[in-house]
């Protein structure tokens, strides 16, 4: 069987009924490690991934950033590293190394450095290890159209061009905020099938899950709605289900 990144989170998103990646995103917490496996054990029935980001990443050490990591595989989740990498090959080689270490399957990068002695050593070593290169293409926030929406010489805009970069590079999968859900429709319609769309930005940001789903996302990314709820289990059990599309 074919056990690429992408296989490998339809599996899980079949197996949790979930089209949600948990983000990790603790904050205020002397106890990170403990409240992040905490957290996953709570979640885990309704979500198909677990993303890090700088809240883990910049505190936590190596080993217990590989212990998130192991629990998190033990409960059938694929795990993300999002550092928006975006720097010259040699140091984008180190980090992608140390991640894939560390034990993620799938890595978030910044396609405007370009390919050629930028992400081609992110590529190169994610094909290595079979896991996932997943580009910026539309951001959540609202300033995401002062960069991502800005009209190129060539009279495309921005995202247009991260989307051409994607496609040529093969990357897995591409980011695109919930909180633009004409974005999803628009990037979804130039993307083959086979390259994923994640949606950050659900609920604390504004985005709506269903929508975002609805205009062509793959997976929801959800952090704070679900980690600062007063019934983490239940409020993503409720997204989990509200979004739910079945793996065709
Ligand atoms: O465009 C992006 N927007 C975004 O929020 C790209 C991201 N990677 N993120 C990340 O997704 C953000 O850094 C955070 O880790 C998560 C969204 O968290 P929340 O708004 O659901 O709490």
């Amino acid at each position: 069987m074919d056990s690429s990144f992408r296989n490998r989170i339809l599996e899980s998103a079949k197996k949790h009924h979930s089209r949600i990646v948990f983000a990790l995103d603790i904050v205020n917490d002397k106890q990170l490690q403990k409240r992040a496996i905490d957290l996953i054990e709570k979640v885990a029935p309704y979500i198909s991934a677990v993303k890090m980001n700088f809240h883990l990443l910049l505190p936590l050490s190596f080993d217990d950033i590989s212990k998130i990591n192991k629990f998190a595989h033990n409960k059938g989740l694929q795990t993300i590293a999002d550092i928006k990498l975006n720097d010259i090959g040699s140091t984008n080689e180190a980090a992608t190394s140390i991640l894939f270490d560390e034990g993620f399957d799938a890595i978030i990068a910044n396609p405007f450095v370009g390919y050629d002695g930028a992400l081609d050593s992110v590529f190169t070593l994610a094909k290595k290890w079979n896991n996932a290169v997943i580009l910026l293409t539309y951001m959540s926030h609202p300033a995401a159209k002062d960069g991502y929406g800005l009209m190129l010489k060539s009279k495309k805009r921005v995202f247009e061009e991260f989307v051409a970069r994607a496609i040529a590079w093969k990357a897995d999968g591409v980011v695109v905020g919930a909180t633009s859900p004409e974005k999803i429709a628009e990037i979804r319609k130039k993307l083959p099938k086979k390259i994923l769309i994640f949606s950050p930005g659900v609920g604390a940001q504004g985005g709506d899950a269903k929508k975002s789903i609805d205009a062509g996302s793959d997976f929801l990314i959800v952090g704070r709605t679900i980690i600062e709820a007063d019934d983490p289990k239940g409020t993503a059990k409720r997204i989990c289900r509200d979004s739910w599309l079945p793996v065709s």
